[in-house]
């Protein structure tokens, strides 16, 4: 699989503008990315200013409309540039799709003045996101989380906390979903709290196996007051809001582990071909040539499940939910076993720091349990095949 060859697999069937949307990605992710991803994983490193450069691009608000300052394309160009981006690091990629979806829920729910302020800045990365759900208690049950936005005259009170929250301490803006009202899922609503706000803080930088390339922290609320005119939609409709925005996120986040099985499977194809035991190259041995094929078309079949997902969810395919959950299942999972092979087939080189495709393995284990776990996703699936 040369260059051209893979890359004229993953542009098959798109249109010519999207064609170049990926070559654009895919240049700045091999010239940009990739020769740093590993310095960033060994020395958790958040590449901010990469970050600014992929802003540049207008890959910092992709499905928002322009009206506002967001680049106006669609969620199956969404897809595309992620799949390319993580070829070059996915830890990174996988950042910019939460602040993709951060800016997503601000365009769609965020009031007029909320846009003009963010949209056009959180495009060009100049204003990182992060999204705010996950709390100590409340993880797959995400409608049960207790930290609550209480009612002082125009302000609300914020007091919690969150954990797991990708981008903590270095963003400037958090998308948080609060308790307002009654328990479970219609008593959430989604505010908005900047950086900078008084009452905020963040816990220490989690030591993880993965996503290395961006800090996780646990965020904190402590009579942290914000204006009610930082709520995004109605009270009371925070978790909807919050729930829509992931399934673009589960969908982005199966992008990112599509390209960095891409780029695996490209590590493999290399390294069998100048590798030798047994006087042969490994490439001559037929098993060998029979686990690259496999690899290559679990590849292929997660690429035709991602777009075809994302043209559902662009749609609004009455079963997008149920797409969307089973696109993160299949994917994230079928992806990570060929990041596995990729490095069964490097030997013992898969193990080493040195090589990429470790990172890559690391980076797609995560994916199975972030933005819902891979049973979550199975009981979405399961409640639509149940339906009466
Ligand atoms: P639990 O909910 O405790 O689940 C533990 C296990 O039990 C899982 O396997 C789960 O699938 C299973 N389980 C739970 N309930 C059931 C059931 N009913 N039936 C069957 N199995 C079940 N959250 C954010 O809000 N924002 C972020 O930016 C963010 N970033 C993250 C980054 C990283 C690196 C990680 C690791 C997590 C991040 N998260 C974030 C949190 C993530 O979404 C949660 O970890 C995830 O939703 C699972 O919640 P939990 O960890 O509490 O696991
Ligand atoms: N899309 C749109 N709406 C959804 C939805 C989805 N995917 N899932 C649920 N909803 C709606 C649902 O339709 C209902 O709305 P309404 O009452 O108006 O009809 C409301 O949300 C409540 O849904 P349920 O009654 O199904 O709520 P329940 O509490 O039983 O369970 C569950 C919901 C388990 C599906 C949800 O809690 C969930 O997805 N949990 C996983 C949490 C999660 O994904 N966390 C990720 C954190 S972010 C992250 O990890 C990052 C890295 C950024």
């Amino acid at each position: 699989m040369n260059d051209s060859i893979s890359l004229g697999k993953a542009t098959l069937g798109l249109a010519d503008d999207q064609k170049q949307v990926y070559h654009l990605a895919r240049d700045f992710a091999i010239k940009e990315m990739k020769p740093h991803m590993l310095e960033w994983d060994i020395q958790e490193i958040f590449p901010v200013d990469v970050l600014r450069k992929i802003g540049e691009l207008g890959f910092g608000a992709i499905y928002c409309k322009e009206e506002f300052g967001g680049t106006g394309l669609t969620r199956l160009d969404a897809s595309v540039i992620f799949e390319a981006l993580a070829s070059g690091c996915s830890s990174t990629t996988a950042y910019m799709t939460i602040h993709n979806m951060c800016a997503w829920m601000i365009d769609n729910y965020g009031s007029k003045e909320m846009k003009e302020k963010y949209i056009s800045d959180m495009n060009s990365m100049k204003v990182l996101s992060s999204y705010c759900l996950t709390e100590p208690g409340a993880g797959s049950d995400a409608a049960s989380l207790t930290t609550t936005a209480n009612r002082d005259g125009d302000y609300y009170v914020i007091n919690g906390s969150k954990s797991f929250i990708s981008g903590g301490g270095s963003s400037d803006l958090y998308i948080v979903m609060c308790r307002t009202g009654e328990p479970g899922a219609k008593g959430i609503s989604c505010i908005l709290v900047e950086g900078d706000n008084p009452g905020l803080s963040f816990g220490k930088k989690e030591k993880k196996i993965s996503w290395n390339s961006q800090p996780t922290r646990q965020v904190f609320f402590e009579d942290c007051r914000v204006p009610i005119t930082n709520r995004l939609g109605n009270e009371g409709f925070g978790f909807n809001i919050a729930l829509k925005g992931l399934n673009g996120g589960r969908l982005n986040i199966s992008s990112t582990s599509l390209g960095a099985a891409q780029a695996a499977l490209e590590e493999a194809r290399n390294h069998i071909l100048v590798r030798k035991q047994f006087g042969k190259r490994l490439a001559d041995f037929q098993y060998l040539q029979f686990k690259l094929a496999d690899m290559a078309t679990k590849v292929a079949a997660c690429r035709l499940m991602v777009r075809s997902a994302a043209v559902a969810l662009q749609e609004e395919h009455p079963n997008h939910i149920t797409i969307c959950s089973m696109t993160k299942l299949f994917v994230t999972e079928e992806c990570q076993k060929v990041c596995d092979d990729a490095i069964q087939l490097f030997g013992g080189y898969g193990i080493l720091k040195d090589y990429p495709v470790q990172v890559f393995w690391r980076d797609c284990r995560v994916h199975r349990i972030l933005e819902g776990t891979n049973e979550v996703m199975r009981m979405l699936v399961a409640k639509e095949l149940l339906k009466e």
